[in-house]
């Protein structure tokens, strides 16, 4: 099938079919005169196709941390600089229609770092947080630069990983008791509460008492509910103070009196 066409008579070349720069930026036609007696007269017409911009970038990504299901685990501990991927986007139009530039649609702590022409690591510009933000959808566009100018954008999903990067907090640092002697041994006399900004494992908590507390008390590790093991007797010994622990530590102060 020929791409052109010539009249005969008039000596008019159309073409036939759409012509593709990407394919064939220039054709060289040999065109033949006669009279139909003597050696045809031969002249060459060049035809330069010139572009438009008819291709929409690609998008290439190739992961540097493998994906599970498709998405990329990364701890909140990663480095400044963790290498995520690297991004390649092609454009097979020419000068500006085919100058691609790549970024992301809003911001992330993520940069594409221009490594050649058309290549681009995306890695961590800032320090990342799972209890702030816990997954990213990131994402990517390439626009060329024509006018108008085309773009395409491809989508890579990120979960942070929870670390153990957060101590328990009491919610009182300070507690005061004051508890009437006499009291049923086993009793419950307050519960300690503390708080963990973490997830899982890494939120748990035990409560142990401090070396300081004398052996009457007695502290539940998991539940951090407070008993006396005897009966407290404010004419023996009418204040106690000691220390509860779990990551950090707090005062507790037990007053065994009515009278307080
Ligand atoms: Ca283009
Ligand atoms: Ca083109
Ligand atoms: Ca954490
Ligand atoms: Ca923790």
């Amino acid at each position: 099938m020929w791409l052109f066409a010539i009249d005969n008579t008039t000596g008019l070349i159309t073409i036939r079919e759409p012509l593709d720069r990407e394919e064939s930026p220039v054709h060289k036609l040999t065109v033949l005169a006669s009279d139909g007696s003597s050696t045809p007269s031969r002249a060459t017409v060049t035809v330069n196709v010139t572009d438009i911009n008819d291709n929409v970038p690609s998008i290439d990504t190739r992961y540097i941390i493998n994906p599970v299901n498709g998405t990329v685990l990364l701890s909140e501990k990663a480095p400044l600089n963790t290498k995520i991927a690297l991004i390649t986007v092609m454009d097979k139009d020419a000068d500006l229609n085919g100058k691609v530039t790549c970024f992301t649609d809003h911001d992330v702590p993520f940069r594409l770092k221009p490594v050649f022409d058309n290549q681009f690591l995306l890695e961590t510009a800032t320090f990342l947080d799972y209890e702030a933000t816990r997954e990213y959808a990131i994402k990517i566009v390439a626009s060329d630069s024509g006018k108008p100018p085309l773009n395409q954008s491809a989508m890579l999903l990120i979960k942070i990983k929870d670390e153990n990067d957060n101590a328990p907090v009491f919610t009182q640092p300070i507690i005061g008791l004051s508890i009437p002697e006499n009291n049923a041994p086993g009793t419950q006399l307050t519960k300690i509460s503390a708080t963990d900004a973490d997830s899982g494992r890494n939120a748990e908590i035990s409560y142990i008492l401090g070396s300081d507390a004398p052996p009457i008390f007695n502290l539940d590790r998991r539940t951090g509910i407070l008993t006396a093991v005897r009966k407290l007797d404010r004419e023996k010994q009418d204040r106690y103070s000691f220390a509860v622990w779990q990551y950090g530590t707090s005062c507790i102060t037990a007053v065994p009196s009515a009278a307080l």
